[in-house]
């Protein structure tokens, strides 16, 4: 391997190794072990077309990868000979490792469930394809200034993305606007703009390497390159008009999940991918196929999200106009290939498009869906539009084209069944079905937490990587003090670690046998880093009333982003680094406070986050948080939850025991029926003098002297449009935070809590998620036998 890392640097990258940088260590380093993916990779294609395997195609906006180095290191299992060889080469091992940039594909959730759900796609040998869009700038960075969030661009692609191949021969063109002609009875779409999606593959390989899949990402190109009569006559702008119209398309990722923002690029980000996708799948059926009345025998297509719902009328429209079938068996053998996934209730982020802008973009695609409209209609009178005030309801398109539509926690899914497709539902009783989601254990504890992961692996070998169920034979050990202490030596170990990277990155010195009780995730009103700031500001002056009580010393960790143009989500933000300042300087908590907020959040940092926590905080409001999947992250890393009965924290909750977790707040139920009560937060607020405290210092400027209206509108919100109930949920969440704090002082029965969280997050493997939809959704039950040679 060394000597291979030295010809990858001489030979792909031309340096010699006096020259070489970290940076080109790193992608000598990665070079060489793409090469190793790359037989497996190109063997699995090989396996699954020689079988004509059933293929399924991951249809995502969103791929949030995070590093993958480390990742394609373990999968190999070349940890040990990749760090002697970058050693024997007198090199900094880590540094080269952790040098590689975050590929921030994503917004949060929906995208690193992606992810996850390549991993565990090639571990268990299912032939797939994840398609998307490759950003040229994922979600941007934050920064703060003065305590309010800035952002600028982020640049991922400033350095070579070693890990794939740029595919010029993968090409489609995807058009824009235009016309519609008919040619006795045959319609032909004219549209007026073009342009090339181009595709870029990233080898996906599983656990010890046994399958590789194929991460497609696809990015704009113009049809040519520049104009070149322009150009001659000097008006050089001119000439690259097209060019930068193209490249927009693929330019940014929209940095908001839950509203559309930019229509029109939005919706041509949207087409670009999934017609692109589309394409390229069919053109593979009929080159190993050439029945294209197979096609849902070969092909099973997911939606992730409504994002690319656009691809139960694009599939149609190819089957009729290219293939000269009839609407109505398009429809439905279109169908048969489309199953989607809807990933939350929030009404904003359930999308919908003005017609008349559907109209210029995608004419005939509106002519299609007004055909599949038609015949839903037809067969279900009554049924729910897809076509509604002017809009066009892409929920009801994705739900009417899939064959199943799932939910993403068994409360979601209930949710999803009696309020947002509640009569689609009783329309087509068995569509909608539940696959709880999951995370993948090779991130998400192998590889982030290699204290943890050592101690396990002594215990139980290393077969629970790829089936985590096995964790479960860790429950004997809970009153085992050897091992509890083993258990609490790796949680401190992660703890020291972590308070090392704050105060380099923070300047907070932080005492590691504090709790180290954790937030991360996109900010937003409904997932309450409000609620959390409030108690911490009502715990400070508790501590200040009566210092000399043995409070047990808390660290409060907050990461996230808010979209760049959700105003309360910003002051939200603005609001916790204010607390901090005063917080963390005053002599008064004698330590036993501290706020931090390490800025730009991303998957390398809920790496390091994550295996240090103690108390996790999943406190949205009941019915809101579809899932969630940090709080699996968390629970399986050995932190004990403090959380609502929302998503998957009622899952959590069966697995690991009511005992093992921090319950509080309103059920969904209960949330609906106290939005009906008049006057529910001035009412709440009345009944708490702890929190009538905290509004008003708040109010009065106590942290932000020097701007003392700065947070009058969230107050504000509070009193009089309280939607998320923090107010309601007030004092059931500060009284269980003080039962946890009593707990804590326990150390050894709170390890011991601790590790049954471990020992019970089998279940949540993003392995078992995807049998589920392989085994209910797709029919895929390929895994072994594409395993076997
Ligand atoms: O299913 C993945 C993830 C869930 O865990 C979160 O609870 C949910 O909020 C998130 N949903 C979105 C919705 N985006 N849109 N549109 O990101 O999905």
């Amino acid at each position: 391997m060394k000597n291979d890392i030295l010809k990858r640097l001489r030979y792909s990258l031309g340096k010699d190794a006096g020259a070489a940088s970290v940076q080109d260590w790193r992608m000598a380093l990665s070079l060489v072990l793409r090469d190793q993916l790359v037989d497996v990779w190109l063997d699995s294609a090989r396996r699954a077309e020689v079988n004509a395997s059933k293929r399924v195609y991951y249809l995502s906006m969103e791929f949030l990868i995070g590093r993958l180095i480390e990742d394609m290191i373990s999968n190999l299992g070349l940890d040990a000979a990749a760090r002697d060889a970058v050693e024997a080469l007198g090199q900094d091992y880590d540094m080269i490792v952790h040098d590689e940039p975050d590929a921030a594909l994503g917004n949060g959730g929906l995208g690193r469930l992606a992810a996850c759900f390549m991993d565990s796609l090639a571990t268990l040998g299912i032939p797939a394809f994840g398609y998307g869009i490759r950003y040229e700038h994922g979600l941007f960075e934050q920064s703060f200034v003065d305590g309010a969030q800035a952002e600028s661009p982020e640049t991922w692609l400033s350095q070579r993305h070693v890990w794939e191949f740029e595919r010029p021969e993968v090409q489609h063109r995807i058009g824009f606007g235009g016309h519609v002609s008919r040619d006795g009875g045959r319609a032909t779409w004219h549209p007026d703009n073009m342009v090339v999606a181009t595709g870029y593959d990233t080898p996906v390989v599983g656990w010890q390497g046994e399958w590789g899949n194929t991460l497609r990402l696809w990015s704009a190109k113009p049809v040519n390159p520049f104009d070149l009569e322009s150009f001659n006559r000097g008006d050089y702008l001119a000439a690259s008009r097209s060019e930068a119209l193209a490249r927009t398309i693929s330019r940014v990722l929209y940095p908001d999940d839950t509203t559309e923002n930019g229509k029109e690029l939005r919706l041509k980000q949207e087409y670009f991918f999934t017609a692109a996708s589309i394409m390229d799948l069919m053109c593979r059926h009929m080159e190993e196929d050439g029945d294209i009345r197979a096609l849902p025998e070969h092909v099973a297509i997911q939606l992730n999200d409504t994002h690319p719902a656009i691809a139960g009328p694009e599939l149609v429209r190819l089957l009729v106009d290219d293939h000269g079938l009839a609407m109505a068996e398009a429809i439905t053998l279109a169908r048969r290939c489309l199953a989607y996934t809807n990933h939350t209730l929030l009404p904003e982020a359930l999308e919908r498009w003005p017609e008349g802008l559907f109209a210029r973009v995608l004419p005939r695609h509106l002519e299609i869906i007004r055909e599949i409209e038609a015949a839903q209609q037809a067969e279900f009178p009554g049924s729910p539009h897809i076509l509604e005030h002017g809009d066009v309801c892409m929920g009801e398109l994705a739900f009417v084209m899939a064959h199943k539509v799932n939910g993403v926690s068994a409360l979601h899914t209930d949710l999803v069944k009696k309020t947002v497709f509640a009569e689609l539902h009783r329309i087509h009783p068995t569509r909608i079905v539940n696959q709880t989601n999951g995370i993948t254990p090779r991130r998400w504890l192998h590889g982030c937490n290699p204290a943890l992961r050592d101690l396990i692996t002594q215990q139980l070998g290393d077969t629970w990587v790829s089936d985590l169920e096995q964790l479960a034979a860790l429950k004997a050990k809970r009153s085992d003090t050897s091992f509890i202490q083993a258990f609490q030596q790796a949680k401190r170990s992660n703890k020291v670690a972590l308070s090392n990277w704050i105060s380099e990155t923070c300047g907070v010195a932080l005492d590691p046998d504090a709790m180290f009780d954790v937030q991360i995730k996109r900010i937003h009103e409904y997932k309450r880093q409000l609620m959390n700031l409030l108690e911490t500001v009502a715990l400070w002056n508790e501590m200040r009333d009566d210092p000399d009580r043995d409070w047990t010393p808390r660290v409060k960790i907050f990461g996230g982003k808010a979209a760049p143009g959700y105003v309360l989500a910003k002051q939200i933000i603005h609001l916790i680094n204010d607390v901090a300042r005063v917080v963390n300087a005053d002599p008064a908590t004698k330590g036993r406070l501290r706020i931090v907020f390490p800025p730009n959040y991303n998957v390398t940092m809920a790496e390091r986050l994550i295996p240090a926590a103690d108390l996790s905080e999943q406190i949205s409001t009941a019915g809101k948080e579809a899932s969630g999947t940090g709080n699996m992250k968390f629970a399986l890393n050995g932190a004990l939850t403090i959380g609502t009965l929302d998503g998957a924290n009622v899952e959590i909750r069966d697995h690991v025991g009511s005992e093992n977790f921090f319950l509080f707040g309103l059920t969904a139920s209960e949330v609906v029926d106290r939005r009906h009560q008049h006057g529910f937060s001035r009412a709440a607020i009345e009944a708490s003098p702890r929190l009538q405290r905290v509004l008003g210092q708040i109010f009065e400027g106590r942290f932000s002297p020097e701007d003392p209206h700065r947070h009058h509108g969230l107050i504000g919100m509070l009193y009089d449009h309280d939607h998320f109930l923090v107010t309601c949920d007030f004092d059931s969440y500060y009284d269980t935070q003080r039962r946890a704090d009593v707990v804590f002082q326990n150390s050894r029965n709170w390890a011991s809590m601790a590790l049954m969280n471990t020992a019970s997050m089998g279940w949540f493997s993003s392995d078992r998620t995807i049998q589920g939809y392989a085994r209910d959704i797709w029919q895929a039950d390929a895994p072994r036998s594409a395993l076997e040679r």
